[in-house]
């Protein structure tokens, strides 16, 4: 039987033609800027978000990490909500190789009100640590792939720039912002100095992000630091070809991907021994708590494997399952056929 992998939508493989765009792509040396298919990739990817700028790069985590080096010093401080993947699933990164510190600031399914932001913003003063950079997440992995209200970000903004602190979205899953709300991916990313987004997720390309910026400078200072933490590639148009296939091809279909994670929700919502909210369910990804069962949680996650279904346990009580191009409508239904045999 086939495996039915909910661990993550980074478990995407290729298309074939996918596979036949990166056979096909015209390649050059990146580290040159001779690579045309990555130089396409970085205009195209520039004029969706409305920036003048983008620099592809080998991982999400490279990107946010390169926004967060090139707009602050080390000793100073970034605001980022608890959850956060910068916070959670960068091994530290922010301290090791910025020399910054974390501010965790927790918001309602990860995200942060402006009162939240303006308290967290430090006094221009001798004593204390000052406020570099602002960090928010759309949509919001840890938060259960919660989307950012354009007006909460709007008012955010708005205090940043009165205290003249600037902003970084980490948008790896920005499309599936833009595909549940159908506003265009530019009137999310204006509010931002920097934006990063994955090509490796739900649109399905084997690896690849960008990071973007209006600015010339940022650009410049982050191929160099891109050089020093080992993301320059040469001949990165293979990946670049996937990247645009991915943006051409597998936008519209994201929705798909919503609406199976729905259904998924309300599904797990029947079993007495889950506690979810489907309203809270509100792009591909879904978080859901198994409490008093007699399974403890890695138990459980070996219980659904050995029925083909795979998820990933993520603290506490607490699950996640991620819908995505490479899981069908029917094997939702038969993933929470699963769950109700091991839970019911
Ligand atoms: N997230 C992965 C894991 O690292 C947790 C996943 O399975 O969801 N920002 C966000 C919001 C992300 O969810 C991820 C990956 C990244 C950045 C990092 O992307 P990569 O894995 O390309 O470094």
């Amino acid at each position: 039987m086939r495996i039915i992998d909910l661990r993550s939508d980074t478990v995407t493989k290729p298309t074939e033609a996918m596979r036949e765009a990166m056979a096909r792509a015209e390649v050059g040396d990146d580290v040159y800027g001779e690579d045309p298919t990555v130089n396409r990739l970085q205009e195209m990817v520039a004029g969706l978000l409305g920036k003048k700028a983008a620099l592809f790069v080998p991982s999400g985590t490279m990107a946010n990490q390169l926004a967060i080096r090139i707009q602050t010093q080390p000793g100073q401080e970034v605001i980022a909500e608890s959850k956060a993947h910068i916070v959670r699933y960068e091994q530290g990164a922010a301290g090791a190789l910025a020399g910054v510190q974390l501010h965790w600031v927790t918001g309602d399914r990860g995200i942060m009100g402006p009162e939240h932001i303006e308290a967290a913003i430090r006094p221009k003063d001798q004593h204390s640590i000052q406020t570099a950079l602002i960090c928010l997440e759309n949509t919001h992995n840890a938060g259960g792939g919660t989307i950012y209200p354009l007006s909460t970000i709007e008012r955010i903004r708005a205090v940043a720039s009165a205290h003249g602190v600037p902003m970084h979205l980490d948008g790896a899953r920005l499309f599936n912002a833009v595909a549940a709300t159908t506003l265009p991916p530019a009137a999310y990313a204006q509010h931002f100095e920097t934006v990063s987004v994955c090509l490796s997720k739900g649109l399905g390309a084997p690896a690849g992000s960008l990071l973007l910026t209006n600015d010339p400078a940022l650009i410049d200072k982050a191929r160099r630091f891109r050089r020093m933490y080992g993301g320059a590639m040469r001949q990165a148009g293979i990946l670049a070809a996937a990247g645009i296939y991915a943006l051409e091809h597998h936008i519209g279909r994201l929705k798909d991907d919503h609406d199976n994670a729905k259904r998924l929700a309300r599904k797990l919502q029947q079993i007495p021994a889950v506690t979810i909210n489907p309203q809270h369910v509100e792009s591909n990804i879904i978080i859901f708590d198994i409490i008093g069962h007699r399974l403890c949680p890695s138990e459980l996650v070996a219980a659904l494997r050995r029925e083909h279904v795979l998820i990933n346990a993520v603290g506490g009580t607490s699950f996640r399952a991620v819908t995505h191009l490479d899981v069908s409508t029917r094997q939702i239904d038969a993933a929470a056929d699963a769950f109700a045999r091991i839970l019911g």
